[in-house]
C-alpha cells in the first residue's frame, strides 16, 4: 500500500476511532444521504460504517495514490495487466454492447466476441425450441454442466439466482467434484436420450472435469447402444483449447470458444455462461450483460467519492488493514442468491489471496479477507451471534430487494424487516442502561448488552432480475480489482492452486501403483498413503 496515503488514513481512523455509530448518526441528520450512492439499479447505503467525511476523503486519497484511475483504464484498454501470465484482462469486453472496439495487441477482439455470442444464441434457441435433437431423435430436457472452479461456480450460482427466468421443462444441473457421488447422483435424475452435457474447461486439462466428462461419455454410450456418433448430439464444449477438445472427441462445430484474456472466475459472461443461456435464453442473457455493462461504465467514469465499487473496496481496506478484520460476511436476503457467497469467495479470495506484491517483494500489510456468508434470515438463527457479540469485528454486506419474485402473504415484508433491523442492531446495539431500564436482572445485563458500532453496507435493488444481477456481479468484480490495486498485488493469477495439483498427481500414482511404491514424503503423508493402500488391499 502507498505508505504516506495509508498513514493519512490511519490518522483519520485514530481521530474518529472513539466515535460510536450512534453518535455519528445523532450528530448528523443527513448522514444516510451523505453516504448513499446509486448506480446501475443499485443503491448502496454505507452510512452504517465507522467513517467520517474526512476519513472517506483520505481513503479516496489512498485510491488516487495507488493510481487506481490509470489502472482501471489499463484494464479496460486491454493492457497486459495480468503480468505473471502475460495476459490482458478483458472480461469487461464480454459485456461491451456498444460499437466501440477493444484492442488486444492492436487487434479488435469485439468481432470474435460477438460471433461467439451469436453462435451461443443460435445453439441455445435450437435446444430450447426442441429443434436440436438427441441421438434417438428426442428433444433435450436435461443439461449437465461439467466444470469446476471458474468453469462451474459462475453459471451454477447464476442459474440459481435467475431461476424464475429459466425455461420450464429444461433442467440444468452442475457437476464439479471429482467425487463420483456428484456425477452419480446427477445422472440418477436425467435420461440419457434427452441429456446434453456441456463440458466447460478453459484449459481442457483439468483432472476433475476430464474425469467427469469421460465417465459421463461412457454412461451415455452405454445407454445409447455404444454408437460413438451419439457424442456429437449430446456433448458440447466450452474452451480455449480446440486441440484438446477435438482429442476428447467433441467436434469443433460443437465447441464454443473463449480467450486467454478471460480469467476463470470472471468468465460467466463468456461462453462459460452457455448453460445459463440455455436456461434463461439469449435475451435474458443479454439483459444480464447490460447490467454488467452499466456497472462497468459507472466504475470507469464515476468520481471515486461516488463510485460504488471503489467505495466498497475502500471500506474493505479500512476494516481489513485499519481494524484488523480478518473476514467479511456477505448476507443476501434472497434465497435465489444462496450460492452468491460461495461465488464471491472464489472471486475475492483467489484474486487477492496473495502475499507477494507486484514488485515481487512480500507485501507490507495483510491482503484478502476471508469471505463467507449465507442467505438471511437463516444465518440469523445460526452465526449472527458472533457478529453481534463476538470478539471479532466482521463487516457485513446486506443485500436485499424491494420486491419478491414470489410474492406470498407478508413474507417479503418480514424478510426485509429482518434485513433492516439487523443493520440497525449491529450499528446501534443496546446499552447496559437500556437493559437496566427494561428491568433486566443485574447479573444478566453484561450478557444482554450489545456494544453495537458494528459496520455494515446495505445494497438494495428493486427486483432480482437479469440486469440487476449482472450489475451486482460487476460491482463485486470491480471491488476486488480496487483492493488488488491498493494492496499492489496481481489479482488475476492463481499460482497458489498449482502445488496441490502437482502433488496430487504424484500421490495418485502411489495410491494406484501395482507394486509397493517407494514413498519419499514426510512421515504423515507416507502413513496416510500406506493406510489407504492397506484398506484397499494393495501391496504394501
Ligand atoms: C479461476 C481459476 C480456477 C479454474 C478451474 C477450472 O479463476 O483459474 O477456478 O477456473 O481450475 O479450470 P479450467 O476451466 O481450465 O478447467
Amino acid at each position: 500500500m502507498h505508505a504516506q496515503a495509508w498513514q493519512a488514513v490511519q490518522q483519520e481512523i485514530e481521530a474518529s476511532r472513539a466515535i460510536h455509530l450512534r453518535d455519528h448518526f445523532a450528530a448528523d441528520p443527513q448522514r444516510a444521504g451523505r453516504f448513499t450512492v446509486r448506480a446501475a439499479n443499485w443503491t448502496l447505503d454505507y452510512s452504517k460504517n465507522r467513517i467520517t467525511p474526512a476519513l472517506m476523503q483520505r481513503l479516496v486519497g489512498l485510491a488516487e495514490a495507488a493510481n487506481l484511475r490509470a489502472e482501471i483504464d489499463a484494464m479496460f484498454g486491454g493492457q497486459p495487466i495480468n503480468a505473471t501470465e502475460k495476459r490482458a484482462v478483458l472480461h469487461t469486453a464480454l459485456r461491451n454492447l456498444s460499437d466501440d472496439p477493444v484492442l488486444v495487441n492492436g487487434k479488435d477482439i469485439m468481432p470474435d466476441v460477438r460471433a461467439v455470442r451469436a453462435r451461443m444464441a443460435a445453439f441455445c434457441e435450437e435446444v430450447r425450441k426442441g429443434h436440436w435433437r438427441g441421438h434417438t431423435g428426442k428433444p433435450i430436457r436435461h443439461v449437465v454442466n461439467i466444470g469446476i472452479g471458474g468453469s462451474d461456480l459462475g453459471p451454477a450460482m447464476a442459474c440459481a439466482a435467475l431461476k424464475p427466468y429459466g425455461k420450464h421443462g429444461l433442467h440444468v444441473n452442475f457437476v464439479s467434484n471429482v467425487d463420483a457421488t456428484h456425477l452419480a447422483e446427477t445422472l440418477h435424475t436425467v435420461k440419457a436420450e434427452q441429456t446434453l452435457f456441456v463440458v466447460v474447461s478453459k484449459t481442457f486439462t483439468t483432472q476433475e472435469t476430464l474425469t467427469n466428462a469421460l465417465s459421463a461419455r461412457s454412461w451415455l454410450l452405454a445407454r445409447l447402444g455404444g454408437d460413438r456418433a451419439a457424442v456429437a448430439r449430446h456433448f458440447v464444449a466450452v474452451s480455449t483449447n480446440s486441440a484438446k477438445v477435438t482429442e476428447f472427441g467433441i467436434a469443433p462445430d460443437n465447441m464454443f470458444e473463449f480467450w486467454d484474456w478471460v480469467g476463470g472466475r470472471y468468465s460467466l459472461p463468456s461462453a462459460v455462461g452457455l448453460s445459463l443461456m440455455l436456461a434463461i435464453g439469449p435475451r435474458n442473457f443479454e439483459r444480464m450483460l447490460k447490467g454488467y455493462a452499466a456497472m462497468d461504465r459507472h466504475f470507469r467514469t464515476a468520481p471515486f467519492e461516488r463510485n460504488m465499487p471503489v467505495i466498497l473496496g475502500l471500506l474493505g481496506v479500512l476494516y481489513h488493514n485499519g481494524y484488523g478484520a480478518a473476514t467479511h460476511a456477505v448476507l443476501p436476503y434472497d434465497q435465489y442468491l444462496a450460492r452468491l457467497p460461495a461465488y464471491l469467495q472464489q472471486l475475492d479470495m483467489e484474486s487477492n489471496g496473495k502475499s507477494v506484491g507486484r514488485d515481487g517483494l512480500p507485501v507490507s500489510g495483510t491482503t484478502g479477507p476471508i469471505i463467507w456468508g449465507e442467505p438471511g434470515t437463516n444465518g440469523q438463527h445460526a452465526f449472527y451471534q458472533l457478529i453481534h457479540q463476538g470478539t471479532q469485528l466482521i463487516p457485513c454486506d446486506f443485500i436485499g430487494f424491494c420486491r419478491s419474485q414470489n410474492p406470498m402473504g407478508d413474507h417479503h415484508d418480514k424478510l426485509m424487516a429482518n434485513l433492516i433491523a439487523q443493520t440497525e442492531a449491529l450499528a446501534m446495539g443496546k446499552s447496559a442502561a437500556q437493559c437496566r431500564a427494561e428491568g433486566v436482572p443485574a447479573e444478566l445485563v453484561p450478557h444482554k448488552t450489545f456494544d453495537g458500532n458494528r459496520p455494515s453496507n446495505t445494497l438494495l435493488a428493486d427486483l432480482l432480475d437479469p440486469q440487476t444481477f449482472g450489475a451486482l456481479i460487476a460491482l463485486y468484480e470491480h471491488k476486488v480489482f480496487t483492493q488488488g490495486i491498493i494492496w499492489n498485488i496481481f489479482s488475476f493469477d492463481q499460482w497458489g492452486v498449482e502445488l496441490g495439483k502437482v502433488l496430487a498427481g504424484r500421490v495418485l500414482q502411489e495410491l494406484q501403483s501395482e507394486t509397493p511404491p517407494e514413498l519419499r514424503h514426510d512421515s504423515s503423508t507416507n502413513a496416510l498413503i500406506r493406510r489407504y493402500r492397506e484398506a484397499r488391499g494393495a501391496k504394501l
